[in-house]
């Protein structure tokens, strides 16, 4: 595989010719376990599995999956994904200033997002000034200051600091206050794109922006309904989970329009059973529901409930409001128009009343992911989770509530640190009061909003701590215009990406840095870092290889340029001893007292969950049940819902391999899912290739070209497709209401025969 190394002009927008094999029974088993080992070995990478997720070792980049306990805990706590994350940051590749001097920035457009990330890890701060055709070192001196100048120079509003969620509680601290020092909120981050409309569902009506549920619940709980998720390739720790779950009796509704593997059924790599026997069946219902529907399902769901009298009457009289006015209004719920919303039969949706009712005491978990957030009505769907909830008692108690999958593994501790574009005034206040200057208060630019202004010629510095924030984002075009528009851009990254391709109109600057696994010692101690997962624990994470030497930590990294730019004297206090930043963090964010202490504990440490003791933090200290419309997504006739997913390769904008394992695709990506039916009635046939074009409001053409038609059973008008190639279809203003997340699962498209 090391051609990849030299292969040039792999057009990334040309037909790569994906093989299409069966999809698979189930997920992992033996095939994961070789899979993560073909991969590490093709990386010559190190693996430090044995140390993943245990107390005193790495926290993985991987996923936000929490950590299991002793007693559950496998001898190696990871999974296949975990493995490709870790061999993907520990590879021996490197991509030097020679590199660079080799390849001008024309030539790199021309390669593919995998090839790109396979040039290995970034080593040496890199330059582009106007007029360049290459980037050329420069040393961190340099570097740092001419950061720092460009900073002493702008209007503060005129700033954009984004976060992609690896970033550790301790860099994503100092980042914020980086921000507010200078003077703007414009903080824009990943969870934008990701779990903004869970945030801004929980927070409005239990009065925290996060899950509630510990992974005891999970174990213990009656009925496990999950939707919009596939965590068989995105969080696979977690089907071990639902596995010791359905061990004790429980039992599973998946609710996805794609018949993922994954849920369907599970060969547990950790036990021998799983490893070659026939594993164990994960959902017992498997709703195979239309695009966009959920919110019509819980609807149906709730009436249901509400016609068999099967409510929590003490719960709801003491802890709830809007009670009456929800139940008046779900009474009158439109079953004709559910069925045209889900394209599920009304006995789907009784068969899981059932399975609520049989629960009983022991419980219900909603659990979701990027299929539920990523609409234009995510938010009111996960208020109507949150109306099911609360109306069945299933919250703050044992084996129950809501549990939003995180993504990446540190984007719930980034938001808990601050990294929040309309930050609440509390933690202002507590800032100044710490820090003796005053934050402003003024909110600051979502990831759209910041995609607006660069557009607009409104941005003159933009520093993205991790991430990629061109190929993750909508409109591509319109982004990477954006950039064009912007007088300085700053990079922090592990590897090489898209988004060091479209540089900034005066100069760009990336900056290498340090990953989870490498070593990080400051004034020659070795430092730890702390995370949060998606279920609120916080601990430490250390890493113990070896990096490539010069690097900066990310804290090292922000305390330069706040030292430098403003010249206070705790920028490298802190980034010189994290302890300092933890005694900061202690100081300022709730829930973080005796924070040092706390992390000595090897599981770590729970944050305050008020929801769990049925404590809510609204403000009149209620759970507040919602009304919601239901607006049907029509799709014409002569077109398709397309949804954009994670291949069983890829994080994120990071492409592994070219296999999609699970769902039977081989060495190539461009392949657009479609059930057997539409393609009769599009007069598509397997096979064929198509130019997808997406159809919106605003009139634009948006296209992508040359995809392979794979029949697949998914729903009935619904497509399915990997981002981020299908990023260009996204329109920038196609959001979801309150949250404003791109609706990068419901787009629609029409497809047509391709061009070439
Ligand atoms: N290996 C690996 N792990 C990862 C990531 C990765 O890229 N690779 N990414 C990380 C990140 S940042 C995140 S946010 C998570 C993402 O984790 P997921 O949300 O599991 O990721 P997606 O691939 O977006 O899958 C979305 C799922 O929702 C379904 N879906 C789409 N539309 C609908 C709908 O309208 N209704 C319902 N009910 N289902 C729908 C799709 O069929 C699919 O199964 O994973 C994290 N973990
Ligand atoms: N169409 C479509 N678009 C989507 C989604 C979708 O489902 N469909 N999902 C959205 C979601 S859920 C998310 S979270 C976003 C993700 O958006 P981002 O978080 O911006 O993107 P990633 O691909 O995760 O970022 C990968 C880059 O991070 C850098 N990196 C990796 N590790 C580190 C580290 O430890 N430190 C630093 N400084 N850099 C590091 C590497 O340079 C790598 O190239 O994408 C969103 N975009
Ligand atoms: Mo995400």
């Amino acid at each position: 595989m090391d051609d990849m190394k030299t292969a040039e002009h792999q057009d990334p927008n040309a037909f790569d010719d994906p093989i299409v094999t069966k999809r698979a029974g189930g997920a992992a088993g033996i095939g994961g376990v070789l899979h993560a080992m073909d991969f590490a070995i093709r990386e010559r990478a190190m693996l430090p599995l044995i140390t993943l997720n245990k107390p005193g070792g790495v926290d993985c980049p991987g996923c936000a999956w929490p950590d299991p306990d002793e007693e559950h805990a496998g001898i190696v706590e990871f999974c296949e994904n975990g493995a490709k994350a870790v061999a993907e940051e520990t590879t021996p590749r490197r991509c030097t200033p020679e590199f660079f001097a080799e390849h001008s920035i024309d030539d790199l457009l021309g390669q593919t997002d995998y090839w790109l990330g396979r040039q290995g890890r970034l080593t040496t701060p890199m330059l582009h000034e106007a007029g360049d055709t290459h980037y050329r070192p420069i040393s961190w001196d340099e570097a740092f200051d001419r950061i720092a100048e460009k900073l002493g120079k702008i209007d503060p509003n005129d700033a954009i600091f984004y976060t992609s969620g690896r970033t550790s509680n301790e860099a994503a601290y100092m980042y914020q206050l980086l921000a507010r020092r200078l003077g703007t909120n414009n903080l824009p981050d990943c969870s934008n794109m990701c779990h903004e409309s869970s945030g801004a569902a929980l927070g409005s009506t239990i009065g925290i922006g996060k899950g509630t549920v510990t992974l005891e619940d999970i174990y213990n709980a009656g009925l496990i309904i999950t939707v919009g998720q596939n965590p068989g390739t995105n969080h696979p720790r977690m089907l071990a989970a639902l596995e010791e779950q359905k061990k004790r009796g429980g039992k599973i509704v998946a609710i996805n329009p794609l018949p993922e593997p994954g849920l369907i059924n599970f060969h547990n790599p950790q036990t021998p059973k799983g490893m070659l026997g026939s594993g164990t069946d994960l959902a017992d219902e498997y709703m195979r529901i239309r695009i966009n529907g959920d919110q019509a399902f819980f609807q149906a769901l709730n009436r249901e409930l509400i016609e068999r009298d099967y409510l929590d009457r003490e719960f709801l009289d003491e802890y709830c409001t809007g009670v009456e006015e929800t139940i008046e209004h779900l009474k009158k719920v439109d079953l004709d128009y559910v069925r045209k919303c889900t394209g599920l039969r009304p006995e789907a949706i009784d068969r899981v009343a059932d399975m609520v009712m049989e629960a009983g005491e022991k419980g219900v978990i909603v659990c979701w992911a990027m299929g539920a957030t990523q609409h234009r009505n995510s938010v009111p769907l996960l208020k109507e989770i949150v109306n099911f909830l609360l109306l069945t008692g299933n919250i703050g108690k044992p084996g129950a509530g809501a549990c939003p999958v995180r993504g990446h593994s540190n984007v719930q501790g980034d938001r808990t640190m601050g990294i929040w574009e309309r930050p609440p005034e509390p933690l202002l206040q507590r800032l100044d009061d710490e820090f003796g200057f005053t934050t402003p208060r003024e909110h600051g630019y979502d990831v759209v909003n910041a995609i607006r202004a660069m557009r607009d010629n409104k941005v003159k510095f933009f520093m993205a701590m991790g991430g990629n924030f061109v190929r993750a984002t909508p409109d591509t075009p319109v982004t990477e215009q954006g950039f064009r528009n912007t007088d300085m851009i700053v990079h922090v990254s592990t590897k090489l990406n898209g988004s060091h391709l479209h540089p900034g109109s005066e100069q760009t600057i990336i900056l290498p840095t340090l990953g989870r696994t490498d070593e990080d010692k400051q004034n020659g101690v070795r430092q730890s870092v702390t995370v949060e997962d998606s279920m609120g624990m916080v601990h430490a994470s250390t890493g113990k290889r070896t990096a490539n030497p010069g690097l900066y930590s990310e804290p090292a990294i922000v305390g330069e340029i706040g030292h430098r730019a403003f010249g206070d004297s705790w920028w490298l206090e802190m980034a010189g001893d994290y302890r300092v930043i933890r005694k900061h963090i202690a100081n300022t964010i709730p829930g973080f007292a005796n924070y040092e202490e706390k992390i000595k504990n090897p599981g770590g440490f729970a944050l305050p969950n008020g929801p769990r003791e049925r404590k809510f933090g609204t403000p009149d200290g209620k759970a507040h049940l919602t009304q919601h419309d239901l607006k049907y997504f029509d799709c014409p006739e002569g077109h398709l819902i397309l949804q954009t997913v994670r291949s069983h390769d890829q994080y994120n904008t990071t492409i592994y391999g070219l296999n999609d394992r699970y769902r039977g695709i081989r060495d190539g990506r461009r392949v657009i899912f479609i059930s057997p039916e539409d393609c009769r009635d599009l007069g598509l046939e397997d096979g064929q290739i198509v130019d997808l074009t997406s159809v919106w409001e605003d009139g634009v053409e948006r296209r992508a070209e040359n995809f392979r038609v794979v029949e697949y059973d998914t729903a009935r008008h619904c497509a399915a497709a990997y981002f981020p190639e299908t990023n260009v279809l996204i329109p920038l203003d196609s959001t979801a209401e309150t949250s404003n997340t791109p609706t990068s699962k419901s787009i629609l498209i029409r497809v047509e025969p391709s061009a070439a």
